[in-house]
């Protein structure tokens, strides 16, 4: 007979937080946010720590560079999805490694032999106005000028024109050499009233091009999730049937998490990918998976495939539709505190911490907040992302709203079967497990995100926390009725919003 679990199965919306004692030095700014990724023995630090506990899901329609870099910017991490060739999403991880954070690959470059309406044209399709010019307009070729959209007029200079023509020479370029720091090339790029530095090695080679706005943008960005040669760290997913291809590739682009990108991650097959990459790679690959939803899964992730971080979710994503499809998963919160439980028994145990992320199904800031004082080391959210300006797909108007597009793994648009079937022999989508839909678009990531954090970090002085494992350690939740749910809203009032008034009306 079928085992029947006690308990309801439980979601994030049905829980509260109760407040802890408050003291003097709970204040915002002494909070830190950050979370490990690797899996760590007791006494020792994990070896990849997000700064801020987000992370974006591997999909389509949201983790791309733009992103991707957007988020490490932030302190978090994107997975750039697996459901597509191995040399696009290997491109997509070099775009990111080489954003630099200050020092820019330039990618609008030009040849001298250019013409002015190559110049156009390229500027219409990257959107800048500055071109590094190189012997053979390459992003590291030998340097020889730069062509700025003053350079010429383009209503009185005849566009055939040669680029070598109009653009200043490398005599006349203030430039940097090879090895100096953001803060000297900011000095100069003050001192002589200019815009972009470009920095050229001993053989005049172009490297790099920094820009006046980026280096502003750096100091904005204290948080940023930077490697050991201070490039952003990027994540990829990864399925369990090309593996032997794909991950060289990601790693040979620089990729520094792998992660499983799985409906159902308590398999062999992850097992037995996860177990070729240690035996390849070593513990140097930091790698995760999923996903789960219960203590045998858990345990099996852990000590079988040997995981640095557990995903968990199965069926709550915004665009899922796996539990009406095939009757399978279970309520986020009830899921996350099971897996929690096993991961705390496991640490006594063994003395190993593994990190636990909790995946999908967060449909507001406050369910980002239980989840965290449930146990989980940081989030993935897919929707969350796919409303920024930043994630790949085009803006849409409908009916004068901003949209986005936004769909599943699991529907036929995606066609990611390999997300959905681990046996070899499916090679289709039979049925849909994901759906088709838009989202509004809320902002850019570097809006919408300091504001989540800016209430997270609220709440946890109101538990009485500075950090996250003491948030989970001393959080108290209550289940909270349907009654009580309705007395959080606003009650027995309209507001402005519902009164279809702005706020100068309102005044
Ligand atoms: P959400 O943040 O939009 O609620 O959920 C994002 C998560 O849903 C992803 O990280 C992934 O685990 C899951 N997902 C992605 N596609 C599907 C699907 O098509 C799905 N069913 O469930």
């Amino acid at each position: 007979m079928a085992t029947i679990i006690d308990g309801t199965s439980r979601t994030f919306s049905e829980y509260l937080i109760l407040p802890g004692r408050t003291t003097a030095s709970h204040l915002p700014q002494n909070v830190d946010l950050r979370s490990p990724v690797t899996r760590f023995r007791t006494g020792e630090s994990p070896t990849l720590q997000l700064n801020i506990p987000l992370v974006s899901a591997a999909m389509q329609s949201v983790s791309g560079s733009d992103l991707a870099i957007a988020l490490a910017r932030q302190g978090g991490l994107s997975f750039i999805f697996c459901s597509q060739s191995i040399a696009n999403q290997k491109a997509m991880i070099e775009k990111v490694k080489s954003h630099k954070a200050g020092f820019v690959i330039s990618d609008s470059n030009l040849k001298p032999t250019d013409t002015l309406s190559d110049f156009l044209s390229m500027q219409k399709k990257t959107g800048h106005s500055t071109m590094a010019v190189t012997v053979d307009g390459s992003s590291n070729g030998k340097f020889v000028g730069i062509i700025t959209d003053r350079d010429f007029w383009e209503s009185e200079t005849n566009l055939s024109d040669r680029v070598a023509d109009y653009m200043t020479p490398l005599a006349r370029v203030i430039y940097g050499k090879m090895g100096i720091s953001l803060k000297e090339a900011n000095t100069i790029l003050r001192q002589k009233k200019k815009q972009c530095l470009p920095i050229i090695d001993d053989q005049e080679h172009l490297q790099y091009l920094v820009f006046t706005k980026d280096y502003v943008d750096h100091k904005n960005n204290p948080h940023e999730l930077l490697d050991m040669r201070k490039r952003l760290v990027v994540g990829a997913a990864i399925n369990t049937h090309d593996y032997k291809e794909r991950v060289p590739a990601l790693l040979e682009a620089g990729a520094d998490v792998l992660c499983f990108d799985s409906s159902d991650g308590y398999s062999d097959y992850q097992r037995d990918a996860a177990l070729w990459i240690r035996q390849t790679y070593g513990n140097s690959v930091v790698l995760g998976g999923g996903n789960i939803v219960s203590a045998d899964g858990f345990r099996f992730l852990a000590q079988d495939a040997q995981l640095d971080f557990i995903k968990v979710g199965i069926g709550g994503g915004s665009i899922c539709i796996t539990r009406e499809q095939k009757g399978i998963g279970r309520g986020q919160a009830s899921a996350l505190l099971d897996v929690v439980a096993e991961r705390n028994k496991y640490f006594q145990e063994t003395g190993i911490y593994i990190p636990i992320c909790s995946d999908g199904g967060l449909t507001n800031d406050t369910q980002i907040f239980i989840a965290l004082a449930m146990g989980a080391d940081f989030v993935m959210m897919g929707r969350y992302f796919a409303m920024t300006y930043e994630s790949p797909t085009p803006r849409i108007n409908i009916r004068d709203k901003q949209y986005k597009p936004y769909w599943g793994e699991g529907s036929n648009k995606a066609r990611n079967w390999k997300r959905y079937h681990e046996e070899g022999a499916q090679t289709t989508v039979q049925f849909e497990e994901g759906v088709d839909a838009y989202v509004p678009i809320v902002g850019s990531v570097k809006e919408v995100v300091p504001l989540t954090l800016a209430k997270l970090r609220a709440t946890l002085c109101n538990v009485g926390t500075l950090s996250l494992p003491e948030f989970a350690q001393k959080s108290r939740l209550t289940l909270v009725s349907e009654q009580s749910f309705i007395e959080g809203g606003t009650s027995n009032v309209t507001t402005i919003d519902q009164l279809g008034l702005t706020r100068a009306d309102a005044s």
